[in-house]
Order: C-alpha cells, then sequence, then structure tokens
C-alpha cells in the first residue's frame, strides 16, 4: 500500500532528473541483457541522429522518434546521413550490423553521455531499439502536447544487447461482441508494438457480428453486421439479462483494412485475421441460411455463449468459405489466415441427414471426426495458396485416418497447454494462449469492486507466472511452440477505455512472457517497473487497472 503513493512522487522525481532509486531502466519487456553505466545522455537543440542514406526504413523510424520527442517537448534533433560530418557532439547513431547473433528482431543500444549506438541487422530490431529508447525517456515523451519538462530529457548510460525468447508475440482482440472503431484498432497496435508484440490477431468474426466488408457476400455485412441489441446478454438465463433494445453493429470496409493492415506493418505488427468456422458462424447463417443444416431462418446472437447452429459442411459452405478467405488473402498478406475452429457443438451435424450420409461415405466414426475433415479441406486449400491455417486447438480433436489435418496447420492452445503440447509433440507449430493465464477477460481484482468481467479471476502476478514451455520439454518439442499471446474477448466489454482497463497492465506481463528469457523474468522486478508503465499509460491516454496493488497482500 506504501507504493500507492509511489506514482505522484515518481512523476516528479522522473521529470526532475534524480532519485530513480526504483526503476532507472523501466524497460517492459525487460531486455535479455543490460548492463548499467555512469552518467546520462542528455537531448539538446544539437542533438543529431544519423542514419545510412541507403536504408529508407530506418529513415521512418528515426523520423518517428524526432517527431515523438519534438512534439512531447520541443526538442529539434536533426536527422542526418552517416556519410555527412557530424558537427554535433551529442548524437545518436543507427548502424546497419551483419551479426547472426542478433537476429531479425534483435538490438544492442549503447548508451553513453556522448553518444547513443544503434545496431542491428534489420528495420526491427531498430524499430525495438527505440521503443527502448521511449521506455528510457520520462514517460512524458508520449505526452500529446508539449510539457514544460523539456530541459531534462535525458536517458541513463548504458548497454542493453537484446533479443525476443519467441518470434510471435500476439496480442489479441475480438471485435465482434462489440465493435471498435478504426481509430482504436490503431491505438490499440501502437500500444502492442511499443511493447514489442509482433502480432495482432483480429477476431473478426462470431455469432454476434461480422464485422469485415467481403464484396460478393455483401449480406455479410448488411445482416451478418448487425444484432437487435448493443449490450450482449447472458448466456444462462439464470443470470440476469440486460438487453436494452438498441440495434447494434459496424464493419470494417476494405479500404479501412488496408489502412490499418499497412499502419500495422510500419509498425513491424503482421494481423492475423480470423474467420471463425465451423462454429461461432450464426452472423453468417443469419445472412447466408443456406450455409446451415436445417435452412434457418437464423439470427445474429444476441447473447453470449456457444450455440447449437454451425456452419454445414456441403460443397456451398467450402466455395463460400474459399471466395471469402480469397478476399481475406488479398487484404492481409501475413503469413497465416486463422480459421476458428472452437466450441462448435455437433447437435446440428448429428440431426442432418446429409452430415450422417456424408460420415458414412468418408468412413468418419464421428462428428468430431467430420470437423476434422472440414478442418483438414480447409487447411489444404489455405496451404496450397502458400499461406499457414491457424486454428484452436479443438481442430486436433477426432483424429481419424480419413481426416488428416497437415503439421503444416498451427494450433492455438486455449483450452489449457496439453492440447498444444500435445500437437507440438506431434510436430505442428503452437501458439500458446491458456485461459487461464492469459484470457485478459477475466477478473483482474476483487469481483465486489470490479466491472462485470467473465467468470474467472486472472489477476496480474498470475498471468505473469505462465511460462510456455514446460521445464522437461525436449528441445525437439520447444522448437514447435513459436510463442505465447494474450486474448481480450469482449462480451463486456463495450467501450474502448473497457478494453484497455481489462488489457492493460496484464498485456505488459504477456509482453515479457514472450520477450525476455525465463533467467531475466522475474516478478518483483516486473513491478518495480509497474509505476513507470502506469506514468506512460497516462500519457497515452490509455486506461489500466491499478488492482495489482489490492490483490498483492
Ligand atoms: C471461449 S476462446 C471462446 C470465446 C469466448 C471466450 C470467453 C475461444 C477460442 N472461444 O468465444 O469469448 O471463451 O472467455
Amino acid at each position: 500500500a506504501a507504493r500507492m503513493g509511489w506514482g505522484w512522487l515518481g512523476l516528479l522525481l522522473a521529470f526532475s532528473g534524480f532519485g530513480q532509486s526504483e526503476a532507472v531502466y523501466p524497460i517492459i519487456p525487460k531486455p535479455a541483457r543490460l548492463e548499467n553505466r555512469a552518467g546520462r545522455f542528455v537531448f539538446t537543440n544539437t542533438t543529431v541522429l544519423q542514419i545510412p542514406a541507403t536504408r529508407p526504413e530506418l529513415r521512418t523510424i528515426a523520423e518517428h522518434f524526432v517527431h515523438q520527442l519534438h512534439a512531447a517537448s520541443d526538442l529539434t534533433v536533426r536527422i542526418q546521413q552517416t556519410t555527412e560530418t557530424a558537427s554535433a557532439n551529442q548524437q545518436i547513431r543507427f548502424e546497419p550490423v551483419a551479426d547472426a547473433r542478433l537476429g531479425d528482431e534483435g538490438y544492442r543500444l549503447d548508451i553513453s553521455p556522448a553518444t547513443i549506438l544503434i545496431e542491428a541487422t534489420q528495420p526491427a530490431g531498430f524499430f525495438y531499439a527505440v521503443q527502448s529508447l521511449y521506455q528510457l525517456l520520462p514517460p512524458a515523451v508520449f505526452s500529446p502536447k508539449s510539457t514544460s519538462f523539456s530541459s531534462n530529457w535525458s536517458v541513463p548510460a548504458c548497454r542493453i544487447d537484446d533479443q525476443p525468447r519467441f518470434r510471435y508475440r500476439g496480442l489479441h482482440l475480438d471485435v465482434t461482441r462489440h465493435f471498435f472503431p478504426v481509430s482504436f484498432i490503431k491505438k490499440y497496435i501502437d500500444l502492442l508494438a511499443l511493447h514489442k508484440f509482433n502480432t495482432f490477431h483480429w477476431h473478426l468474426t462470431d455469432d454476434q457480428g461480422w464485422r469485415i466488408e467481403i464484396k460478393k457476400y455483401p449480406r455479410l455485412t448488411q445482416v451478418g453486421g448487425w444484432r437487435k441489441e448493443t449490450l450482449i446478454g447472458h448466456y444462462y438465463e439464470s443470470e440476469p439479462q440486460q438487453f436494452d433494445g438498441q440495434p447494434y453493429g459496424g464493419f470494417y470496409t476494405q479500404d479501412e483494412v488496408r489502412d490499418v493492415v499497412q499502419y500495422a506493418k510500419s509498425k513491424y505488427v503482421t494481423i492475423i485475421p480470423e474467420i471463425e468456422t465451423p462454429g461461432h458462424a450464426l452472423a453468417i447463417l443469419a445472412a447466408y441460411p443456406e450455409l446451415g443444416c436445417a435452412g434457418g431462418p437464423y439470427e445474429t446472437a444476441t447473447k453470449w455463449g456457444i450455440f447449437s447452429d454451425i456452419l454445414c459442411p456441403h460443397e456451398k459452405t467450402f466455395s463460400f468459405l474459399q471466395d471469402v478467405l480469397t478476399e481475406v488473402m488479398a487484404l492481409f498478406p501475413g503469413p497465416y489466415i486463422h480459421i476458428g475452429g472452437d466450441e462448435a457443438p455437433k447437435t446440428a451435424w448429428k440431426k442432418s441427414a446429409f452430415c450422417q450420409r456424408l460420415m458414412k461415405q468418408l468412413k468418419l466414426k464421428n462428428e468430431n471426426q467430420l470437423q476434422r475433415y472440414f478442418t483438414a479441406r480447409l487447411d489444404r486449400w489455405v496451404s496450397a495458396k502458400g499461406r499457414r491455417m491457424i486454428g484452436w486447438d479443438e481442430i486436433m480433436d477426432g483424429e481419424s485416418p480419413a481426416a488428416r489435418v497437415s503439421t503444416g496447420a498451427v494450433v492455438m492452445s486455449w483450452r489449457g497447454t496439453a492440447g498444444g503440447l500435445k500437437a507440438a509433440r506431434q510436430g505442428h507449430d503452437v501458439i500458446m494462449t491458456p485461459e487461464n493465464y492469459v484470457y485478459l477477460d477475466h477478473y483482474q481484482g476483487d469481483r465486489a469492486q470490479e466491472p462485470l468481467a467473465f467468470g474467472r479471476f486472472t489477476p496480474l502476478e498470475e498471468t505473469y507466472s505462465y511460462d510456455p514451455v514446460p521445464a522437461d520439454l525436449p528441445v525437439s518439442v520447444q522448437q514447435h511452440i513459436l510463442g505465447v499471446q494474450a486474448c481480450v474477448w469482449t462480451e463486456y466489454l463495450k467501450t474502448p477505455e473497457q478494453v484497455e482497463y481489462m488489457a492493460w497492465p496484464r498485456a505488459a506481463a504477456v509482453a515479457e512472457i514472450a520477450w525476455t528469457s525465463a533467467e531475466q523474468k522475474s516478478w518483483p522486478d516486473f513491478t518495480q517497473r509497474l509505476p513507470v508503465l502506469f506514468q506512460r499509460l497516462d500519457f497515452l491516454q490509455t486506461r489500466y487497472a491499478r488492482t495489482y496493488y489490492a490483490v498483492k497482500a
């Protein structure tokens, strides 16, 4: 509780440049190696930033930094090409190096009182070095308007040698249960990139809404993009329902999607689009009832939960999905396409004469095997287009010789970790998203004081404690663990502020799981860096929960 007051004091101290005793290097995620040095590099109006003439991407990164610094401090740092002779005594230098040890995303940041030297092999490395640099500056570097603290803009001397533990570092957002505008998606991506996440998983379709324009199927957004209620009712009738009778909906046009994809790319973030199949599909069925087994009519869901009407595995459905995915692939150039796969009840398939005939024909013993067949077909099609299919861990249920999902398919392990680890042993790449640790829609503090959330309790420390690689896992299996992802489901989150409140600071804990080596990761150390994270989030006008203090007795 004594720390609660630290925020304001810390803010003062941080600006005055003195006594940052708690976290002199408040970088989240924590770098792989950091050596303290004496002294500080002080920014002045004669500071120059030198970049090589041959690398336009580095100019973009440098410009972003210089603009941000200027906006927050009025400082003018000049960008110069390395070929010009440097006149200034305060120099920042971007130096591309060919050093395999750094990898594609690693960087070295060497700060002395006279120079800041940044080395990396790829633009992403320079980008991450700059994110670390931002985090060494006063949090006011994120102020949207110039602050009055401009005389003390400095960073502590140190040497950082940094690279990620995992190549996949993801944050997800469900825009179906509630819809969020492009401006918020961009802000979400800004925060993701600042914490060195490199993937944004965009959950675009579900029972409660279809959120992406598909030219060939306009009813997806005209009908499936809307529902009868703003708020989502409870799944269980016994729970209080919170209907308000207001029509609700929205979607992203293809132009908007392209814009977001470009924006993310400029922050070294790849977007994975998710088109849910065969379950969580009521919005599709409302628009195109012929894709169901029973013929409809169906309605876009107004409650949250799991619905028994799902896509029927007939040819119409496959051609529909291929058409949709063709448009989706044209918009998203990344390597991965997510086809969902979770929570597909088999009630409708059991009742369908068509499904029963198909199963006999294909020698499938049960409906789980039929889903496996469904997934395997999508997998073959997606792979033939040169992409990799991702599915939730249910895609590995229903093993059958007649329905093989290739090991090229990537598994997202959400129902705990066993499914993912099993898939990894079978040779699949996996992304760990175990709900008990990294589902950020769970309560993070005392239920009596927190806003309504999904019923589980996952406080910050619990999230932080997760390690995607269990101790005894053979190296050959470890290699299949691509990384980790936090998920933000939005049944209860109807505003951007609510999303942020649930995401932060837990997403920062996941960033550290994803980036920081197991040896460097430390909860007490992380908590020392939290007060500065909170100040940063304040300047970024981003909500977050302080419940960590309350929960840690
Ligand atoms: C399960 S996670 C779901 C989502 C819900 C979430 C609530 C997953 C693959 N499916 O549809 O939003 O639980 O936490």
